[in-house]
C-alpha cells in the first residue's frame, strides 16, 4: 500500500507506516505543495496525509477518486469539500483530542502577553528602545476575576476556560450553537447569548471551526459591541475574525487588544500593521506545535490510514 505524505509529521508516525509496510512518498521541498503538484503526486497511492493547507477541494477530490484515505494532519477540516469525499467514498480522518492542551496554552500565552504587551515591549529592547526606567507608559491590564468568554465551547474551549479558572479565578461564559453540558457541570461556565458574550467579555476567546456560520463573524459590527477594554483571542481559523476591520477596531479602540494564533491569509505579510500595535500580539499558527502533540497527532494518523486503506471506519472520521 502506498501512502504520501504532503510535508512533515513526526518521526513516530513514519516509524510506525514503514513497520505496517506502507510505502510512503513525502514531499521534502521547503515550499507549500500546489494542487497541482498535489494531485500529480497522489495519482499512484491510496492514501494521502495531508499536513498544512492543502486544498481538499472538489477538483482534487475529483482527480484522486481512488484514494481511499484522507488522514488530515489537523483537528480542523474546514480546507476538506466533505460532500464531495462522501459522494466519491473517500474517507477523511482528523486528530481531535490530543492537542486541545496545546491549543488552549496557545491561546492562554496570547492572553497573557496582549494583557501585559509583551510582544511589543520584547521588539523595543531589539531595537535598543530599553534607555531608562519609566514607571507609567505603556501599562499592562490584569486579568484576575475578569470575565472569560468563549465562543465555540468544546473540547479546545474548554481547556482554555479551565487554565483562566485556575490561574486568575476567570467567570467563564460561553456561546455555542447548542448547550455543553459538560463544561456546565465541570466548570460552571454560563450559556450566553451571542449579544451577551460580546458585552460582558473581559476576554473573548474563540475556539469554534471555520464555516459559511462563522467566517468573517467577528467583523467591525462585532467588534463594536464587545468592551473597550477587551482583548480578542483567535487560535481557530484566520477567516473567523475580518483582519481589517480588526485593524480598525484596535486603531480606534473600539477594543483594546487582540492575540492571534492564526491570520487570513498565512503566512501573514513581514508588513501587516497588527505586527506592530502595542496590544497585539501575533503567532505564525503553532497551536498544536509541541513534541507531544505532534507524536500524538502523527499516531493518530497512522491509524486513520491504516483503517481507510483496509477500507475499515477510520478511528477518527469526519464523514
Ligand atoms: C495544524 C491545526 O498545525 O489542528 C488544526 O486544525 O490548525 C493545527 O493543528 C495545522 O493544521 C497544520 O497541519
Amino acid at each position: 500500500m502506498k501512502v504520501f505524505i504532503s510535508g512533515n509529521i513526526a518521526p513516530i508516525g513514519l516509524k510506525q507506516l514503514e513497520e505496517n509496510n506502507i510505502e510512503v512518498t513525502q514531499w521534502k521541498e521547503n515550499r507549500q505543495i500546489t494542487s497541482e503538484e498535489l494531485i500529480e503526486a497522489c495519482q499512484n497511492q491510496d492514501g494521502l496525509i495531508s499536513v498544512g493547507p492543502n486544498k481538499i477541494n472538489a477538483d482534487f477530490l475529483n482527480a484522486c477518486k481512488h484514494l481511499k484515505v484522507i488522514a488530515l494532519h489537523s483537528v480542523g477540516f474546514d480546507q476538506v469539500d466533505v460532500k464531495e469525499a462522501n459522494k466519491l467514498d473517500i474517507a477523511i480522518g482528523n486528530t481531535p483530542g490530543v492537542l486541545s492542551g496545546a491549543t488552549a496554552d496557545t491561546a492562554f500565552l496570547l492572553m497573557l502577553a496582549v494583557s501585559r504587551k509583551a510582544f511589543y515591549l520584547h521588539k523595543k529592547i531589539l531595537k535598543g528602545e530599553w534607555k531608562n526606567y519609566e514607571p507609567t507608559p505603556e501599562l499592562g491590564i490584569e486579568l484576575n476575576g475578569k470575565t472569560l468568554g468563549i465562543f465555540g465551547m468544546g473540547k479546545i474551549g474548554l481547556e482554555m476556560a479551565k487554565k483562566c479558572i485556575g490561574a486568575y479565578q476567570m467567570p467563564v461564559i460561553y456561546h455555542n450553537r447548542s448547550n455543553n453540558e459538560e463544561a456546565e457541570k465541570a466548570i460552571g461556565a454560563k450559556y450566553v447569548s451571542f449579544e451577551e458574550l460580546l458585552a460582558q467579555s473581559d476576554v473573548l476567546s474563540i475556539h469554534t471551526a471555520l464555516t459559511d456560520e462563522t467566517k468573517d463573524k467577528f467583523n467591525l459590527d462585532v467588534f463594536k459591541q464587545m468592551k473597550r477594554e477587551a482583548i480578542f483571542i483567535n487560535t481557530a481559523r484566520g477567516g473567523i475574525h475580518n483582519e481589517h476591520d480588526l485593524t480598525e477596531a484596535l486603531e480606534q479602540g473600539i477594543i483594546w487588544g487582540a492575540g492571534l494564533d492564526v491570520t487570513n491569509p498565512e503566512p501573514m505579510s513581514a508588513d501587516n500593521p497588527l505586527l506592530n500595535m502595542e496590544n497585539v500580539a501575533v503567532l505564525p499558527h503553532i497551536g498544536s506545535a509541541t513534541q507531544e502533540t505532534r507524536n500524538a497527532m502523527a499516531e493518530i494518523i497512522v491509524k486513520n490510514i491504516l483503517a481507510g486503506i483496509k477500507g475499515e471506519p477510520l478511528p477518527h472520521q469526519v464523514n
